[in-house]
């Protein structure tokens, strides 16, 4: 079975298509060590693990302790112990001998199951992660961020640029396990994408805090295959940071989704 596959049968399994963003800010919490930011992020993973088909870790939340950020990211998916899919979300993409090694060091040295990428460097920057047959790649093709109007809906010749990314990203869906990013918060285009997108499972980032909509989020990515609706903030946010909250506000979106299926 491929990627794409794998990702469908979890969220149906669990009945849901919500992926928790575990971007965990150790400064928010009341004990500020990195081995409590670990065992913090352990006991999410334990309250939430029946929920969530899928979690994403952004690497920068990580990675700016050093070397004892990098060991929490490696512990992440002992704890997940395959029960749910994990999304690195590094946003990585290079000339093909970098990509091959950043692809090493997320898919066999860290054991994510997944990736984002940025296509801006193009198509030989992202293959390295493609021909990783059973990992996933999720291509950034229209951010949830205001910035998304500064390149991506962009007009080259007759349509958008985001739209040449998607056309890529149906091209390089020969192994079915590339996805894309599409940010919550493009309601207006969501439409326009599931026209263009081939069978793709889409990441979506912007619900809660950013605003993005949820119900037209998840049926228009229904419709077009599969939409994970990520939610870090909107679930992790609360003064104080209790797991049992944390349990709650999943759940909370878990029946919300529920209801919209
Ligand atoms: O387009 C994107 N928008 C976005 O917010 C692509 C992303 N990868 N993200 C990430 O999703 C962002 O870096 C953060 O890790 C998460 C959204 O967080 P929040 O707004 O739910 O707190």
């Amino acid at each position: 079975m491929n990627f794409n596959q794998i990702l469908k049968i979890k969220c149906n399994e669990k009945n849901n298509r919500l992926c928790l963003g575990l971007d965990i800010d150790k400064n928010s919490l009341e004990n500020k060590s990195l081995d409590y930011m670990s065992s913090y992020i352990k006991d999410i993973i334990i309250s939430t693990v029946d929920l969530c088909p899928v979690y994403k870790i952004n690497f920068s939340f990580y990675e700016r302790h050093g070397s004892k950020g990098y060991e929490i990211l490696e512990k992440i998916p002992e704890y997940v112990n395959g029960e749910s899919i994990l999304i690195a979300d590094a946003k990585r993409g290079d000339i093909g001998n970098s990509s091959k090694f950043y692809a090493e060091s997320i898919f066999d040295y860290l054991g994510y199951d997944s990736v984002t990428v940025s296509p801006f460097m193009g198509i030989d920057s992202i293959k390295p992660f493609v021909n990783y047959k059973n990992k996933g790649v999720f291509v950034l093709a229209l951010t949830s961020n205001p910035g998304s109007n500064d390149f991506q809906k962009k007009y080259i010749n007759d349509k958008e640029l985001y739209k040449y990314v998607i056309e890529m990203c149906n091209e390089l869906n020969r192994y079915n396990n590339v996805g894309l990013v599409i940010g919550a918060t493009n309601d207006e285009e969501l439409d326009e994408v599931s026209f263009v997108s081939s069978s793709l499972p889409w990441l979506m980032p912007g619900i809660g805090f950013q605003g993005g909509n949820l119900e037209k989020s998840i049926l228009v990515g229904e419709k077009n295959y599969l939409p994970l609706v990520n939610v870090s903030r909107g679930i992790l946010n609360f003064k104080n940071r209790k797991i049992s909250d944390i349990r709650e506000a999943t759940l909370n979106y878990t029946n919300q989704i529920r209801e919209i299926l």
